[in-house]
């Protein structure tokens, strides 16, 4: 390889793009012709590494179709569950040194990617969000119930993450970045607040996206997971702000024993 060849490899954006799945075939190969349409489009060399949980529904078959003409594979774990653990599994095998996460059912534009993952690569920030709460995002065909949900369950988190947009599943942010969590906790669904919060995120990015509701198939969000997020937002408070968590801790037990005592 020539000199100048070595320095445009070397200055070439390059992307690992986890994509967590659970029974997601029929959105596979949509969803990694867009993203490889959109990522050669803005000169990116990417890779997509599906993260799978056994599905079982022709995932693993649609990949290898794919693999003949894109740099896709998957992984597919047996006997786990799990969105945010996947998507750590998914950032172990990375092959580059910028991570996107995004959802397989096409609710986040593939024609986003580029815009997200800028933000990272240029420096401007150490975390980049795909967001539906600023100006220029949205939500189209989302049920007026999942709006509201949504939006309630935001509000917490704002306190915990300078973002409009805290619980959002599109994101990016560098290798070193994740690297540098303490006592990541990956439960339950919003990894990326997770990792906000535990790898002290200071210069954090929004992009505008357009969301849309999902291709095929349904959603995975269970009772079971927004408790668990509730837990997981309980854990962030007690690691951010460990004296205001402790104080009303004592606070509340004192009221307790003076209302049992009265
Ligand atoms: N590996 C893995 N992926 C999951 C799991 N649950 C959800 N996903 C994936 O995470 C992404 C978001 O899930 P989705 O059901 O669309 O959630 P919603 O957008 O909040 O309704 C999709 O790509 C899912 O296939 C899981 O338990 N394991
Ligand atoms: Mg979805």
């Amino acid at each position: 390889m020539g000199y100048d060849t070595l320095v445009m490899a070397s200055a070439q954006r390059q992307l690992s793009i986890i994509v967590p799945t659970y029974k997601e075939a029929p959105n596979l190969r949509p969803l990694c012709e867009q993203v490889f349409a959109a990522t050669a489009a803005a000169g990116i060399a990417a890779e997509v590494i599906i993260v799978d949980d056994d599905s079982n529904d022709g995932s693993e078959e649609v990949v290898r179709e794919l693999a003949a003409d894109h740099e896709v594979r998957i992984i597919v774990r047996k006997g786990e569950r799990g969105l945010s653990s996947a998507v750590v599994r998914g950032f172990e095998d990375a092959r580059y040194d910028v991570l996107l996460v995004m959802d397989a059912d096409l609710s986040h534009p593939p024609e986003s990617v580029p815009v997200v993952a800028e933000k990272v690569f240029s420096g401007e920030a150490d975390f980049a969000v795909g967001s539906r709460y600023v100006g220029g995002g949205e939500m189209v065909n989302w049920p007026l119930l999942r709006r509201i949900n949504s939006w309630a369950a935001t509000m917490p988190a704002r306190v915990l993450a300078p973002v409009r947009d805290p619980m959002a599943g599109f994101f990016c942010l560098r290798r070193e970045t994740w690297k540098r969590a303490e006592k990541l906790n990956p439960i339950g669904y919003k990894i990326g607040l997770e990792l906000m919060v535990k790898c002290r995120c200071r210069r954090i990015a929004e992009v505008p996206i357009v969301f849309k509701d999902r291709l095929c198939g349904e959603s995975k969000l269970t009772v079971r997971q927004q408790l668990l997020y509730l837990w997981q937002v309980g854990g962030l408070y007690w690691f951010r702000f460990p004296l205001a968590v402790a104080g009303v801790a004592v606070l509340v037990v004192v009221f307790l024993i003076w209302l049992l005592a009265g």
